[in-house]
């Protein structure tokens, strides 16, 4: 049952019965991933003041290293859950390659895999503009028993079994789904503890705003071109507001509650697009069907795409439903 303030705690133990498998595990797994992200959040608030943003390699006053922020996110997030041992492999957008844990025992027990982008849009955070996280969940392919391999990361996003984001905003939000709708818990920061404020998240059918960085305009496909001009167009509801973050948690998490559509899509600079497939495409679009959105690659779902490679791009449409089909009749004109 889905009562508003509960904690996310209470929420985990009294939904657990509606996570995939129930075994615990996965409830493990997601108080791993609201723990990492208090700590990251933390780091993130306090970026004016403590000189954390600069490039890495350089020294503080302290004489420490400085590191980026997505460098120190993406250690909490694996420090975090390797030294809770629930994962078997996690893969990441700031590493080149998976990496593999053992579990407890050396015995590669654990059955799930972490795919995720510890820190989205942060070259949003040297001018103090919202950033985010984005996790998705696999169960493993691969027998349990022996180390995870490319295959358990290279699933279509149709089998993952749980997918969110934190947004760190005005306040900071951790929303995710376990393909039972979408639940957001806000961060209470006295306290350290996460509060349900958003439950049942859904997105509304259509809405009015569009978010696309149209710098690229003379580079977009001529559907695309002429999708941004419909928008435009003096007509019924229309013209849309435009807002763009360039921060897709934050500009997601907007066109969620108040109705909208994100597209970042191919262009003759980026062939395939700049958003990857596992770390960001495929978990937003798991929790937009899940909030009645929709999601796709301009022309067909994004959770069916079978990846190829771990770093994997391709354009993303996604957003309210009518909206995103929309696009995809544009689309389909010059296929
Ligand atoms: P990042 O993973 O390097 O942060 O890039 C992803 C970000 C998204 O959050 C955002 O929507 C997009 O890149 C903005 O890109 P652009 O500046 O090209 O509009
Ligand atoms: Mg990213």
């Amino acid at each position: 049952m889905i009562k508003k303030n509960q904690t996310l705690g209470e929420f985990i133990i009294e939904n657990q019965s509606e996570f995939a498998y129930s075994s615990g595990e996965l409830s493990r797994l997601i108080n791993s991933i609201r723990l990492a992200a208090k700590v990251v959040n933390h780091e993130v608030n306090k970026a004016g003041l403590v000189d954390i943003t600069g490039p890495v390699g350089e020294t503080n006053v302290q004489g420490e290293d400085q590191q980026k922020l997505d460098v120190y996110a993406n250690e909490k997030f694996i420090q975090t859950l390797t030294n809770r041992q629930i994962v078997c492999g996690i893969a990441s957008e700031e590493m080149d390659d998976y990496i593999t844990i053992a579990g407890k025992d050396g015995d590669h027990q654990n059955k799930y895999v972490v795919l995720m982008d510890p820190l989205d849009g942060s070259s949003n955070i040297d001018v103090n503009v919202s950033v985010g996280t984005i996790f998705s969940i696999y169960r493993r392919v691969t027998p349990v028993g022996t180390p995870v391999q490319l295959e358990d990361f290279l699933q279509p996003g149709n089998k993952q079994v749980a997918a969110g984001y934190v947004v760190y905003g005005t306040s900071t939000m951790l929303v995710y789904t376990t393909g039972h709708g979408v639940n957001g818990f806000t961060l209470n920061p006295a306290l350290g503890s996460w509060y349900l404020s958003h439950p049942c998240m859904q997105y509304p059918e259509s809405g009015n705003i569009y978010s696309v960085n149209e710098g690229n305009y003379v580079h977009f496909p001529q559907g695309v071109k002429d999708y941004i001009k419909y928008c435009q167009e003096e007509k019924e509801d229309r013209p849309y507001t435009s807002r763009y973050i360039g921060s897709l948690v934050s500009d997601f998490h907007r066109n969620m509650i108040k109705g909208g559509i994100y597209f970042y899509p191919t262009s003759s600079k980026a062939p395939n697009g700049k958003l990857r497939l596992l770390y960001e495409c495929n978990p937003m679009a798991f929790i937009a069907e899940q909030a009645g959105g929709k999601a796709s690659d301009g022309y067909t779902r994004i959770l069916d795409i079978e990846p190829t490679e771990l770093h994997q791009r391709v354009p993303f449409f996604c957003g309210s439903k009518k909206m995103v089909e929309k696009a995809e009749e544009f689309m389909a004109k010059y296929r």
